[in-house]
């Protein structure tokens, strides 16, 4: 009889995610268990923030338990763990994921077997015949377009989600000392542009939300994206995410725009120069400007995500940085905190100062600090956080977009305006300030029992 598997990527509290990712699903796990299916076994896959209900004994009948490990997900992982060795004391536990592949040690502890990197290429072996060595190197997978289509339908609790997420490239040239996934994928790879076409051609979602590191990393390959989707004519919007210098290639960024992208994600981490020199990533605030202009130029919005409490960072360079994101009024802004995730050089150092006050996993979510900041103390550091998200998303700043609306709206109709809608800026700072509201009131607790 086939053997059964119960697949989980572990969550706590939706809270902590920003409201706009709540149905966004990591595309690992979709695939893994669509390879294990094709391999035979009866799969089910559980992502807890999706499922409806945090999974409990019932869910866990299955000769195995694969888990999936990010880092602020681990502790939840444990207490899964836990549960299955109780219901199921004979089962066996694979995991994986970064938290597994960079804190091996710590893991064992709680699981049979890991799979580190990547693992489309040892699963099925492991466990179909699950041997001595507990940790097993899946390593990279050099051709994507070797994977299999993933099988969304196995995904429980899915509601109808009008956009689907697709991660179409693995790793990124640029390697910065920060990164996880830059630790964990290595270089660059790309499923080909054919076979992502291909793979669109087969389902019938509005939206498309292309969630790899730099969507536009290869520009003849996403040169021909873009193509496909124009020749293809179906009405599809997208979205995607991309680093700053792709704007360099006004033509491209036309056509992205005239094929249906309407919003870019971008990971501008730091606004100051001495912070940006601090991040290593080679680019000038004139580079951020050019991006954002060309982008809002052509109507494409964009999502920046900054990274607050690199050692430059001071509370006055935050509260310019984020002036400057309200002054070129750019549409979602997401500040996160500096966060050591293990497997990064910049773990190393922080560890090796002796800086890191916390190895608490649960705090690892870019929403808390856990560590000590060079200019600023750990709590000013996280009020700093929470009045940035106050300031996008204070009454002034909805105030401000609303009375817009109608100056816009006239513009628009005589085609004297061709940047993003205020629409989408106003519709995001309302549904993100009840989140807000609700992080100030949770963080008190945290904020005094911060050292100092
Ligand atoms: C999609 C995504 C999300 C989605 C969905 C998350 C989910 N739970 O499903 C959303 C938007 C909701 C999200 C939220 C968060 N995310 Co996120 N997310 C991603 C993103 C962009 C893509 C994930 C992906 O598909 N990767 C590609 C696939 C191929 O990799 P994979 O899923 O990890 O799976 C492979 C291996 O890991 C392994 N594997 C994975 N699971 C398993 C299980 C078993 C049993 C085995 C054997 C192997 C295995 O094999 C898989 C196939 O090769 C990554 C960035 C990235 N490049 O990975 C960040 C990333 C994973 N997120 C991260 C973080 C920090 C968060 C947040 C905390 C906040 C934030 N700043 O975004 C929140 C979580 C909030 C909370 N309360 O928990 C970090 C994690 C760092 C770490 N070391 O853990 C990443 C790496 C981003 C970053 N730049 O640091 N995220
Ligand atoms: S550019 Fe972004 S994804 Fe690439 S290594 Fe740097 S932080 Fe990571």
């Amino acid at each position: 009889m086939a053997e059964s598997v119960v697949f989980i990527m572990p969550w706590t509290s939706l809270d902590n995610i920003y409201p706009d990712f709540r149905g966004t699903t990591a595309s690992g796990p979709i695939l893994l268990a669509t390879i294990l299916k094709q391999a035979g076994f009866k799969v089910r896959l559980i992502y807890e923030h999706i499922y409806g209900r945090p999974v409990d004994k019932r869910d866990l009948d299955a000769d195995w338990l694969c888990l999936s490990l990010k880092t602020c997900m681990a502790p939840r992982g444990y207490e899964i763990a836990k549960m299955y060795r109780e219901a199921r004391p004979n089962g066996k536990i694979v995991a994986g994921g970064m938290h597994a592949t960079f804190m091996t040690e710590e893991v064992l502890q709680h699981v049979d077997y890991i799979i580190t990197g990547e693992a489309e290429n040892a699963i099925v072996d492991l466990m179909k015949n699950p041997g001595k060595d507990r940790v097993i190197q899946g390593g990279i997978i050099e051709d994507l377009d070797s994977l299999p289509f993933p099988d969304m339908s196995l995904l429980e609790g899915q509601k109808i989600n009008p956009s689907r997420i697709m991660i179409t490239s693995r790793g990124c040239p640029r390697q910065c000392w920060f990164c996880a996934p830059a630790a964990m994928f290595g270089q660059f790879r790309a499923v080909s542009a054919e076979r992502v076409l291909e793979e669109i051609d087969q389902f019938d979602y509005r939206k498309i939300v292309f969630l790899e590191d730099d969507f536009a990393c290869d520009r003849k390959r996403v040169n021909a994206i873009v193509d496909g989707f124009l020749k293809r004519d179906r009405g599809i919007i997208w979205e995607c995410q991309v680093t700053a210098g792709v704007d360099k290639d006004e033509e491209l960024v036309k056509r992205m725009a005239r094929s249906g992208c309407q919003f870019v994600y971008m990971g501008f981490e730091a606004l100051t120069p001495e912070s940006l020199k601090q991040v290593g990533k080679r680019q000038k605030i004139e580079d951020i400007v050019h991006s954002i202009r060309v982008f809002h130029e052509n109507g494409i919005s964009i999502l920046a995500f900054l990274v607050l409490g690199w050692d430059t960072d001071t509370v006055e360079s935050i509260r310019y940085t984020i002036d400057f994101c309200m002054k070129n009024r750019i549409e979602r802004v997401h500040p996160g905190i500096v966060t050591p995730h293990p497997g990064t050089r910049l773990r190393e150092k922080l560890v090796a100062e002796g800086r890191v006050f916390s190895n608490d996993w649960s705090l690892y979510d870019g929403r808390h600090v856990v560590f000590r900041p060079a200019n600023m103390t750990p709590a000013q550091l996280q009020l700093s956080m929470l009045e940035s998200w106050s300031a996008l998303t204070s009454v002034g700043a909805i105030a401000r977009d609303a009375i817009s609306l109608p100056y816009e709206t006239v513009m628009r109709k005589i085609g004297f305006m061709r940047r993003p809608p205020t629409m989408r800026r106003l519709g995001w700072r309302i549904m993100a300030r009840e989140c807000v509201q609700k992080w100030r009131k949770k963080d008190q607790e945290y904020i005094a029992g911060l050292p100092e």
